[in-house]
C-alpha cells in the first residue's frame, strides 16, 4: 500500500501469538522488519523493551511511532489501520466477522489453555522430572479442545473463506504436534481428526506459510 511505513515486527521462535501475527502480515502483504527476539538472552526484560511492551512477552508491532502487543489486538489493528491492504483479516458480513472473532476467542480462552498444560508438563519440565499424570491429565484436556475445534470445520476453513481465526487456530495446534518431537509417545497425531488434517495442509500449502515457520524448529 503505497505510503505505509514498514512495521517493526518483534517475534519469537516457536511462539504462536507472535506466528498469528506473521501469517496475518504476510496475508495483508504489509511490510515488515522481522526482529528475532531470544527468550534466554533477556531480549524481552531489557528496558527498551519493557518501555513498549510491559509484559515482556511476543509478539509486539510498532508502526511509524505506535507500539502494540497482545496478537489479537494486532491482528485486529493490522485489518482496521490497513483495510485495503492485501487480503481481509475479517472476511464477510457483520455476524460472520462475529463467528470469526468468537473462534479467535475461544482459541486464546480454550484451545491454548489446554495445550499451556501439555507445554508446561513436557516442554517446560526437564525430562528427568516428567511426571506422566500430569502430561496425560494434558493430553485428555488438549483432546477435548481438538475434537471440539474438529467440530467447527464445516469447509475449507474456520469462516467462509482464510481468516484471522485460522491464523490463530493453526499455530496452536501446530505447537501441539510439535511436541511429540520431544515426547513420541505423546502421539498428538492421533488426536486430529480427518477434517482438522485436511485444514492443517490447507494452511501449510499457503504460499506465504514457509516463509513464516519458526526458524528453530527446521533444524530438527
Ligand atoms: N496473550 C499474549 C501471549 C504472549 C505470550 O505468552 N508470549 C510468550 C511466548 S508464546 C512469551 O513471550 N513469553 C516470554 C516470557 O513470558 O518471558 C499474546 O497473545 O500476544
Amino acid at each position: 500500500m503505497g505510503g505505509t511505513a514498514v512495521i517493526t515486527f518483534y517475534y519469537g521462535s516457536g511462539s504462536p501469538f507472535a506466528w498469528r501475527v506473521w501469517l496475518a502480515l504476510e496475508h495483508k502483504e504489509l511490510p515488515y522488519d522481522l526482529k528475532v527476539m531470544s527468550f534466554s538472552s533477556g531480549d524481552l526484560k531489557a528496558p527498551e523493551y519493557l518501555r513498549m511492551n510491559p509484559r515482556g512477552k511476543v509478539p509486539t508491532i510498532e508502526d511509524d511511532g505506535f507500539s502494540l502487543y497482545e496478537s489479537a489486538a494486532i491482528v485486529e489493528y493490522l485489518e482496521d489501520q490497513y483495510p485495503q491492504s492485501g487480503a481481509t483479516l475479517f472476511p464477510g458480513d457483520a455476524r460472520s466477522r462475529a463467528h470469526l472473532r468468537r473462534l479467535v476467542n475461544e482459541a486464546d480462552l480454550y484451545l491454548d489453555a489446554a495445550g499451556r498444560k501439555l507445554v508446561q508438563a513436557v516442554l517446560f519440565t526437564n525430562k528427568e522430572d516428567w511426571d506422566e499424570a500430569r502430561i496425560s491429565a494434558g493430553r485428555v484436556a488438549v483432546a477435548a479442545e481438538l475434537s471440539t475445534f474438529e467440530d467447527y470445520l464445516s469447509g475449507d476453513y474456520y469462516g467462509d473463506e482464510l481468516s484471522a481465526a485460522d491464523f490463530t487456530i493453526y499455530p496452536l495446534v501446530a505447537l501441539m504436534r510439535r511436541m511429540e518431537v520431544r515426547k513420541p509417545d505423546l502421539d498428538v497425531a492421533s488426536l486430529i481428526g480427518p477434517k482438522m488434517s485436511a485444514w492443517i495442509q490447507r494452511v501449510e500449502s499457503l504460499p506465504f506459510y514457509s516463509r513464516t515457520y519458526p526458524p528453530h524448529w527446521k533444524a530438527k
